[in-house]
């Protein structure tokens, strides 16, 4: 009702948006779903690890000093994390919502992405983390590095180190999120369609 009196005068109601964070360690299958999610729910993905490798590709100032970074398997300084992710948010002020990939990584990253949602009248609506055992992990990444060429997939060391940044740096960005209810897990291992079946069971009730 409420919807047609907006209508009838032109005004149009500002509807909810959807603003998920698809969590988990490297090689969880984070970009791997997003993707398909982006297409189903008509969201707009933004992963970290993507605009780094697109500045890398491009030799930029950014590129240089977030390759030192990525080929050791450590994460890339907050300051020039969240400052790239701003850039990029504010090129889609009128999307349905976005899934964050591989962003937050760190609890100053997670309180930044909260204050510059604020500025634009949003919130998170939740974060879902992808539950995958480290040796499936290891396995994937270097399957991966077979073809991709990313140096960070490249040797069992540098892998194993992201992981280890993963549980020390990363994994309290869920507790974060849980302390406020919005964090859940689904299990991670599994055929491609079928996490992805998961996800989308889920991600339909925030619509
Ligand atoms: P990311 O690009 O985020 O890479 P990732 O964690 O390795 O990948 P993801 O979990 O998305 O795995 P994918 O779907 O590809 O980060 C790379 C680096 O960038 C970081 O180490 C860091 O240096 C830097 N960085 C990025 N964001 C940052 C931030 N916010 N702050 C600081 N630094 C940041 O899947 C992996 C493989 O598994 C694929 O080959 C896929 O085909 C396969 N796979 C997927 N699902 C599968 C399944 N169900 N079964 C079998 N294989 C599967």
């Amino acid at each position: 009702m409420l919807q047609s009196i907006l209508e009838f005068f032109g005004i149009k109601k500002k509807s909810k948006k959807v603003n998920l964070i698809l969590f988990g360690p490297p090689g969880s299958g984070k970009g791997t779903q997003a993707k398909k999610l982006e297409d189903k729910f008509g969201l707009i993905q933004i992963s970290t690890g993507d605009l780094f490798r697109y500045e890398l590709g491009n030799n930029t100032p950014l590129g240089q000093k977030a390759r030192t970074y990525m080929d050791k398997g450590q994460l890339v300084p907050d300051e020039v994390t969240i400052g790239m992710l701003k850039n990029k948010i504010v090129q889609f002020p009128d999307v349905n919502g976005f899934i964050f990939d591989g962003f937050p990584r760190t609890i100053p990253q997670a309180n930044a992405l909260k204050n510059l949602l604020l500025t634009m009248g949003q919130s998170v609506t939740a974060l879902i983390a992808l539950d995958v055992d480290n040796e499936e992990l290891v396995t994937r990444l270097l399957d991966r590095g077979k073809l991709s060429g990313r140096a960070d997939d490249a040797n069992e060391s540098v892998i194993r180190n992201r992981l280890d940044v993963y549980n020390e740096e990363t994994a309290p960005v869920y507790t974060f999120y849980n302390e406020i209810n919005l964090a859940q897990t689904i299990p991670g291992k599994g055929s491609i369609e079928e996490i992805n079946s998961r996800l989308n069971n889920l991600i339909s009730t925030f619509f």
